[in-house]
């Protein structure tokens, strides 16, 4: 099941922006954002539980998806509208037997050969990173560079590629020339709270 990815897809992140994954998708929101990203990597799940469940009111609100980091228990008790797991998480081929046919499930990569692995599972996106040095994710893979996001493009065809890791406003116009249909993006829209909104209609517009 392939969907139509957004431009820029916005992941949430309550350390750097230091608002909760709630005031951020509102922001977003506002800036125009229809699909979001929640990621939490510190708090406790509980906590996590707890604060997707407010955003995900305001984004029911507005139309808004909202897929969840990680945590499928946390996607299918909100039903939330899908996953993105790592490679380190439950295997997608599980995820979609416990979430079901309707819900959007992305896998992340960071190696042509694993992108490639990747497009058997049943997914709806692939991701790949990080294309430039991030310091979003801690313990990240080695940077793919844009080569590296050309050579996926070519490896699977028209399959829906999602960039990530150091994308902004200079090098965005590179990574879709690159051939990725969307650009996933944490400090480069929310590391100041004030401009959340601002920065995702500009990213947008370009
Ligand atoms: N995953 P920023 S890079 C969450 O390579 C994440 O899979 C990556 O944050 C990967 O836009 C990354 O601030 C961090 O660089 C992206």
């Amino acid at each position: 099941m392939h969907i139509l990815l957004p431009k820029i897809y916005p992941i949430t992140d309550a350390r750097l922006s230091a608002i909760s994954h709630a005031e951020q998708v509102e922001k977003l929101i506002e800036g125009g954002a229809n699909f979001i990203q929640l990621r939490e990597k510190y708090a406790a799940p509980i906590e996590f539980y707890k604060s997707a469940e407010i955003a995900l009111k305001s984004a029911r609100k507005h139309n808004v998806k909202i897929i969840i980091n990680d945590r499928v228990d946390i996607a299918l008790a909100l039903k939330a509208d899908g996953v993105h797991l790592g490679q380190e998480d439950i295997s997608p081929v599980e995820a979609r037997k416990i979430l079901g046919d309707k819900a959007i499930i992305g896998f992340s990569t960071h190696s042509v050969e694993q992108a490639i692995e990747a497009i058997r599972f049943p997914i709806d996106y692939v991701a790949i990173g990080p294309v430039y040095a991030t310091k979003t994710k801690e313990n990240p893979d080695a940077v793919v560079g844009i080569q590296g996001l050309k050579k996926v493009r070519e490896a699977i065809g028209n399959f829906p590629l999602v960039a990530i890791g150091g994308i902004n406003s200079e090098n965005l116009s590179e990574v879709y020339g690159a051939g990725a249909d969307s650009a996933a993006i944490v400090s480069g829209l929310l590391s100041d709270a004030d401009k959340i909104n601002k920065n995702y209609e500009v990213l947008s517009s370009l």
